[in-house]
């Protein structure tokens, strides 16, 4: 054997070593125990001077091969390990979208009853190509109560109904007590035909089991020249026909009286008490859902729309009123105590979005 050959079947033996590590610490320690300050080649190297003068120059030189060779073979295998181990970390961090989202993380936030029922009224509406209307909920007289032919004299402007706000400019505020001021910019803005929904907050000094100071409102407004009492009660039935997820249904339309409608009515859908539950759209009670009437030809004029040219016809509702019936929540209070336990009783799936295909409610 030739006295260098050792360093071959050092090299063989290092190499040998170095493909049997399997963690970057295990190489670590293969390396310091080789070119470390006391390491295998380390110590060849410091044996130079030891070697006989003729052979010093090959023995130097074949042992800073082998530190190369050596060297170089650790990185390799160094950027073997890291790559493993990212594609370790990847694989095993894997998300799947496709699949359905863990209960606990989907049920963690509800969806409020308010909000499910402002979406399924719109939706339901939407589908009958009628807009969405969005206004301030600080307004003023003119928009909230003059436009709307409610005089001076009308007890819903008394203090107590309305939350007046300090005048600004000499210009009077109060919190809409309704959403028809929301109807009264459309009309001044918009050229007819008009078709919207204007759903929004309602504010109205009142407290007890089904009234808070904040409520939820929907109106909604007609304006083109042949609009008529046929359209209205079709709209409100396919309406109640729709929220109420039935197939048919008995209503009465009653005489009423507002300021801003002529002729008013009210409308009462049929319903019945089984197993104490609330059943809707037939029986021998009735249940008062919503207002309506033919615009009245005042607020026509007060919006510069011609009486003799445009009709229109308009109708709101209360939509905690709506949710209360539809879901059976009987005190009005709770909708607003920000009570958890109550939320995760009565809210929806935040995934379980109102369609008119799939169900309103699922
Ligand atoms: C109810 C009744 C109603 C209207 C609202 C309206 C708006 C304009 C003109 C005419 Cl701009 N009418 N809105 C009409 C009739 C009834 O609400 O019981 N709401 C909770």
């Amino acid at each position: 054997m030739n006295k260098f050959d050792k360093f071959l079947q050092l090299q063989e033996q290092i190499s040998k070593k170095i493909t049997q590590v399997k963690t970057l610490e295990q190489l670590e320690s293969i390396r310091v125990s080789i070119l470390g300050k006391k390491g295998t080649i380390t110590s060849l190297l410091k044996n130079i001077s030891a070697q006989i003068p003729e052979d010093r120059k090959v023995f130097g030189e074949q042992v800073n091969q082998l530190k190369r060779k050596v060297t170089e073979e650790i990185d390799r295998y160094k950027s073997n390990l890291l790559d493993a181990e990212i594609i370790e970390k990847i694989s095993n961090n894997k998300i799947d979208v496709t699949l359905p989202l863990p209960e606990s993380g989907i049920d963690i936030g509800k969806i409020h009853p308010i909000s499910q029922v402002t979406e399924e009224v719109i939706e339901i509406f939407s589908d009958m190509d009628f807009y969405i209307a969005e206004g301030p909920d600080i307004e003023d007289e003119q928009h909230n109560f003059n436009a709307l032919n409610i005089p001076d004299s009308h007890p819903a402007r008394q203090m107590v109904d309305t939350f007046y706000l300090p005048k600004v400019n000499g210009e009077s505020r109060l919190l809409r007590t309704h959403t028809s001021p929301v109807q009264i910019r459309t009309m001044l803005t918009k050229k007819p035909p008009i078709r919207i929904i204007a759903p929004g907050r309602t504010y109205r000094s009142d407290s007890d089991q089904t009234h808070t100071p904040m409520f939820h409102q929907v109106e909604g407004l007609v304006i083109d020249t042949d609009a008529n009492m046929g359209q209205l009660k079709w709209v409100l039935e396919e309406f109640c026909k729709s929220f109420f997820e039935v197939s048919s249904i008995k209503m009465r339309l009653r005489p009423s009286y507002f300021p801003f409608t002529e002729p008013s009515l009210e409308v009462d859908i049929a319903c019945h008490k089984e197993n104490n539950q609330l059943i809707v759209g037939e029986g021998e009670d009735w249940l008062e859902v919503l207002g309506s009437g033919m615009v009245h030809p005042q607020v026509l004029r007060n919006v510069n729309l011609d009486p003799k040219v445009y009709k229109g016809f308009a109708f709101g509702m209360g939509i905690d009123r709506l949710a209360m019936l539809k879901y059976g929540m009987t005190d009005l209070r709770a909708f607003f105590d920000s009570d958890l336990r109550w939320l995760r009783h009565y809210g929806f799936r935040a995934f379980d979005i109102p369609s008119l295909s799939k169900g309103l409610s699922e």
